[in-house]
């Protein structure tokens, strides 16, 4: 590292800060840290890059700060694992908040890093001083100040303190499954003298314990559905151990992590039919469940409706009976019938989807979920938005499409806590970047628009192998399946039409761009991504979309029967 000042010089205060907090990063495991440029932050950026150099983690810079932070919550996502955003101070800090909200409801282990000025600045006027005490509110489960003064204080017990203190809140994020700050006021000088020194030292990693509670027996020779939600793959695994135990079909909401032989086929259409009944007696939700209408009524109006709830997240609180954690999974019951009868009407449907798909062929976001979930390759990782992307998937994912997708052998995320379509891209090229597997992305054109800047990668960042699907409706497409459909001043309300030629925008923000305008030139297209490449895929009319999601849910309720 070439150092600006006099090697002679002692270390200023803002430099030992530096990396006494990057020192905690590394001993609590962190491995992936976004950060945006700033001269508050200098020294801790300089720190990280030095820890980077030294293969302790890896640093990505972004030119804006909410790209970075949702870049941060993607790596998160992807690997469970607690990632770290890094800011200057101002609103460059205001900029983090769509992350850190959807890392506090979707449970992400998140560590937020603002540097600030010292305290005495505050209210006097001097330019980029907020109060950034405590500004993420109730949207973090910790937060404290840091004042780099304070390491001045030159004994080994006041070090020791503040170190203590940094590592409780950063631990807090895994511990605490959601969003942590650490806000650290920096003095000048803001230049290091000396290297940074780290130590490859790796902490005792506190297993996360889950108290295995009882369900009464009783309830489980009963005709039982399981509704598997959320991102946390415990949860969905454990799901689909009790589906087969049980011999209860698992409804698993996008994101799909546990796609599998015990799984309904189609099941906001399976819910929905007349014809048949598939009313359980007990339904037992694991994780954060509602995604679609019909299965959100399922688990509100369910006869029992009991909930597994993850410890510190909001999951299906309106739940008759809830269990704070998993239960012990129960000996082999036997539900067989009921098992068949779902399996019978989920092979029944998917025959009849196929057929309407083939026989409407103008291309819609459902052809284009089709031909990803039958093409995508093995070992290969999905990003969906959660608009039509999500919903697609959900109504069209079924065990009879043999394919790597419906063997469970893509892992699949989402921002599933608020369901945001903001930061799509960035959080996509998060999941790619701590994958390091070929990745793809699919996102309406609203939700692109939305996030543009996150295509733009410094030329000296490493790029993601990523492939973005888009669906250009021209519009939010989601709002046709919804009641305000017939309303007038529809269009400029909802429907938000912006004529924008996507393919010419991102061409110049330098991404490979092929358009696609039939379904077939999408499926060559889905080949193992190199760098970023984004296939837009022109749909006609919005309504046409909609209106073929009605003609799949006529025709399984006409064709399917007892
Ligand atoms: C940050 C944010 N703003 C607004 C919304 C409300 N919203 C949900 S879907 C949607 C339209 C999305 O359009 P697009 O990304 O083109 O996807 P499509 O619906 O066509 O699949 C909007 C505005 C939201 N979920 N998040």
């Amino acid at each position: 590292m070439v150092l600006i000042k006099e090697d002679l010089l002692p270390q200023p205060a803002s430099a030992q800060t530096a990396e006494l907090v990057v020192q905690q990063l590394i001993n609590n495991g962190v491995q992936f840290v976004a950060l945006s440029p700033g001269s508050r932050n200098g020294p801790i950026s300089l720190a990280l890059v030095e820890a980077e150099r030294q293969g302790l983690l890896s640093v990505h810079v972004r030119i804006d700060e909410r790209t970075a932070a949702f870049l941060a919550l993607g790596a998160a996502i992807k690997t469970g694992k607690p990632t770290a955003v890094l800011t200057t101070s101002g609103t460059a800090v205001a900029n983090l908040f769509p992350a850190i909200v959807e890392a506090k409801y979707a449970g992400i282990p998140f560590i937020v890093l603002t540097a600030d000025r010292p305290a005495a600045t505050q209210g006097t006027g001097v330019s980029q001083v907020i109060i950034q005490r405590e500004i993420f509110g109730d949207y973090v489960s910790r937060s404290i100040e840091i004042a780099s003064e304070s390491l001045l204080i030159e004994t080994a017990s006041a070090r020791e303190a503040i170190k203590e203190r940094i590592n409780s809140v950063l631990s807090a994020a895994e511990r605490n499954r959601g969003p942590v700050h650490l806000n650290i006021a920096l003095a000048e000088p803001l230049v290091p003298t000396k290297k940074f020194i780290f130590e490859h030292k790796k902490k005792i990693q506190n297993e996360s314990v889950i108290t295995p509670e009882n369900i009464s027996t009783e309830l489980l020779n009963k005709k039982g559905v399981i509704v598997a939600g959320g991102t946390i793959i415990e949860y969905l695994n454990y799901a689909q151990e009790l589906g087969n135990a049980l011999d209860w079909p698992v409804i698993v909401e996008p994101p799909h992590q546990c796609v599998g032989s015990a799984m309904v086929s189609h099941a906001p259409i399976l819910l929905s039919l007349h014809s048949i009944n598939l009313k359980p007696e007990v339904v037992l939700t694991v994780g954060r469940v509602g995604l679609s209408r019909q299965v959100a009524e399922l688990t509100k109006k369910g006869s029992l409706v009991i909930s597994c709830a993850v410890p510190s997240i909001i999951t299906n609180s309106i739940a008759k009976q809830r269990i704070s954690g998993l239960f012990r999974l129960p000996a082999k019951q036997s539900n067989k019938a009921w098992k068949q009868t779902w399996d019978k009407a989920g092979k029944a449907a998917h025959e009849i989807v196929q057929r309407v798909l083939e026989e409407n062929p103008k291309i819609s976001s459902l052809h284009v979920v089709d031909c990803l979930m039958k093409n995508l390759p093995q070992n290969s990782h999905l990003h969906l938005a959660s608009s039509l992307a999500a919903r697609d998937f959900e109504l069209l994912t079924s065990p009879e499409i043999n394919s790597a997708f419906s063997k469970g052998e893509v892992t699949v995320s989402m921002n599933r806590g608020v369901n945001g379509i903001d930061g799509v891209v960035a959080t996509a090229m998060g999941t790619a970047l701590s994958a390091k597997i070929p990745t793809f992305a699919m996102l309406g054109d609203l939700a692109a628009l939305h996030d543009l800047a996150s295509f733009v990668v410094p030329v000296s960042e490493q790029k993601p192998n990523i492939t973005f699907i888009i669906n250009d409706n021209n519009g939010g497409g989601i709002f046709s399946l919804l009641e305000q459909a017939e309303v007038e001043d529809f269009e400029r309300v909802f429907g938000t039409p912006t004529d924008i030629n996507l393919s010419e925008v991102l061409k110049n923000l330098g991404a490979e761009v092929k358009s696609i305008t039939k379904i077939s030139e999408l499926s060559s297209h889905l080949n193992i991504p190199s760098g970023i490449k984004v296939l837009v895929v022109k749909i006609k009319s919005r309504k046409s979309e909609a209106d073929l999601r009605k003609l799949i849910f006529e025709e399984v309720n006409k064709g399917v029967t007892a």
